[in-house]
């Protein structure tokens, strides 16, 4: 008796084995586009265990996709050679409870590596606190532009209002009477910081919210009207790197650009003085 496999239309069998393949390319394509290297160059130390996550994450919902699109492919393929309906292989329940079983261990594969990769980076990041010598710069966003302010040999900021804000000849509003701001350094989307030490950055928004970020140091934290989020990190790498928003604010968003230097300490301690000469 011949079995329900042998008696395929050849069409028919064609049309399966040219969609078996569609799906296996989109499967194999899909994994070798994500497999190439997309990340900027990294130079923060908290940004390894960034960059490890998202690896994990990549290869193994890569993998996942991978095997269920050469599964597909293969049952496409073999299902085209059929002239009958084949016998049912598993009861409802047990389809329903395997559908129920591969989801949930999809999700604990993907979302329980990025967790147990990712928590311990959060804690460095969000929680530790900021090292004692961490150099402090307060970064006041604005439509379009960064403004960068250094506390000066003081080591403190000078007061700031925001009634006192002219956009032209006092950006910040910076209260010229109080005295600890007499030697406060400021520069516009431009930061420099010296190789060596942490970057404690004070972030604040003039208007409506931006997005301070750093792809190399895998930095990206909301400046919000309001509110003065912190982000600590420790550079790794000496080099001129960018400054973007990433969080779309406006006609000009796309130039809110500036750039981060981290140079040796010797270096930073001459641009500190110009900077202070010229203001
Ligand atoms: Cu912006």
């Amino acid at each position: 008796m011949p079995s329900p496999d042998s008696h395929a239309h050849p069409r028919f069998a064609r049309h399966a084995t040219l969609l078996a393949l569609m799906f296996a390319a989109t499967g194999i394509g899909g994994v070798v586009y994500g497999a190439r290297a997309w990340m900027p160059e990294l130079a923060s130390r908290h940004g390894a265990g960034i960059d490890s996550m998202l690896t994990y994450l990549l290869v193994s919902v890569g993998g996942l996709f991978l095997v269920s699109y050469l599964a597909l492919a293969y049952f496409i393929w073999r299902g085209g050679r059929r002239t009958a309906i084949g016998p049912r292989f598993a009861s409802r329940r047990t389809e329903r409870a395997l559908s129920i079983a591969l989801g949930v261990g999809m999700a604990i594969i993907a979302e329980g590596g990025v967790l147990a990769i990712g928590m311990p980076v959060w804690a460095e990041y969000f929680d530790a606190a900021p090292p004692a010598d961490a150099i402090v710069i307060d970064v006041t966003a604005q439509q379009f532009m960064w403004n960068v302010r250094y506390p000066g040999p003081d080591g403190v900021f000078g007061r700031t209002e925001p009634r006192l804000i002219d956009d032209t000849t006092n950006p910040i509003g910076m209260d010229r009477t109080d005295p600890a701001g007499k030697d406060d350094i400021i520069t516009l989307n431009e930061i420099t910081v010296p190789f060596g030490r942490a970057v404690r950055i004070r972030l604040h928004s003039k208007d409506v919210i931006h997005s301070f970020f750093l792809p190399n140091f895998r930095v990206k934290q909301d400046a919000v009207p309001g509110m003065t989020p912190e982000v600590v990190f420790f550079p790794t790498k000496t080099g001129h790197f960018e400054i973007a928003c990433a969080e779309l604010c406006g006609l000009a968003h796309y130039r809110m650009r500036g750039f981060f230097n981290v140079v040796p300490p010797a270096d930073f301690d001459t641009w500190l003085h110009k900077q202070q000469e010229s203001q």
